[in-house]
């Protein structure tokens, strides 16, 4: 009696192509450097873009001393449990669309945290990645003065805070700026590691770079960012240099600025702060 092979169902059937794709190291962010620890990702990577460092260059630090933040200010992390990575473009970009790559790595880790934990973070303009009013990652590009332009873009995505985190010694969450911080273990319940989160990251910042670049590209992640923002039609306190002002958040310009609603006047910022205001406030 011979023995039959049972038909195998639809859904076992893979094609060689499926599992070559499957299978494919990234073509772009494959060359990743990892650290123990460095002062700050952004500040080695601007300085390997001054040496020439390609495109798709990725930094990851399992620690920083002196991690960034926007306008002079702190990231804090601890000792494990955040992605702090830092990624180089050399892109074939107008000037006016380059913070267009701050949105691609805001996006690419708000589908990553989504993968990876079921995460429904948004962003919060310009790049932060909010569950309600507490921040779980942050996204800071410096332009580097190379002819043509590079721009380094890192991110610091808190995944999970170890016990004894934040240091009491240090005066407790509120004193290290971390009073609206959250880790996506506190939103999910789900604890990711910083691997598998990286490779889900690069995996679809891939995607959104490719998309970028390709014909109309900007435009449609210009699109994909606001869709993404809950930061548009709230009100809101837009805080600047020069003091804060509030309104309501009616889009995001080409050029990336914010625009608000203050008093029946549009206005445009380009760099400030906001705060989603809630109901009575
Ligand atoms: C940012 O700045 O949100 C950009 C953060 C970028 C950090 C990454 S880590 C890898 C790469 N290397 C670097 O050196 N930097 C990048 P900003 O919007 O200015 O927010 C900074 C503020 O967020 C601080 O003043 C604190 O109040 C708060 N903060 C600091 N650490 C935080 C954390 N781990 N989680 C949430 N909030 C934090």
């Amino acid at each position: 009696m011979s023995e039959e092979s049972p038909t195998p169902k639809p859904s076992e059937v893979c094609s060689v192509e499926a599992i070559k794709q499957a299978s494919s190291p990234r073509r772009r962010f494959g060359d990743v450097e990892r650290l123990v620890e460095t002062t700050s990702t952004n500040e080695l990577l601007v300085a390997r873009a001054l040496d020439g460092a390609p495109d798709g260059s990725v930094i990851v630090a399992d620690r920083q001393s002196e991690g960034r933040g926007r306008r002079s200010r702190k990231w804090v992390s601890p000792p494990e449990g955040a992605l702090l990575c830092s990624v180089l473009f050399r892109p074939a970009l107008l000037l006016e669309e380059i913070h267009l790559l701050s949105s691609i790595v805001a996006l690419g880790a708000l589908a990553a945290a989504r993968a990876t934990t079921g995460a429904g973070v948004m962003l919060k303009w310009p790049n932060d990645l909010v569950a309600g009013n507490k921040k779980v990652a942050g996204v800071l590009a410096e332009l580097v003065s190379t002819a043509p332009p590079a721009v380094v873009v890192g991110i610091g995505c808190n995944l999970y805070w170890p016990a004894g985190w934040p240091p009491p010694s240090a005066g407790g969450a509120h004193r290290l700026g971390l009073k609206d911080a959250a880790t996506l273990e506190d939103v999910t319940g789900r604890v990711v590691t910083r691997d598998e989160f990286l490779e889900a990251f690069l995996d679809e910042l891939e995607l959104l770079y490719d998309r970028l670049l390709a014909p109309g590209g900007p435009a449609r992640i210009a699109v994909a960012q606001r869709a993404a923002c809950a930061t548009i039609g709230r009100r809101v306190r837009v805080e600047t240099e020069t003091g804060a002002l509030v309104g309501i958040a009616s889009g995001i310009r080409a050029d990336g600025a914010l625009e608000v609603e203050i008093d029946g006047v549009t206005r445009a910022f380009s760099v400030a702060d906001v705060v989603h205001l809630r109901g009575g406030e």
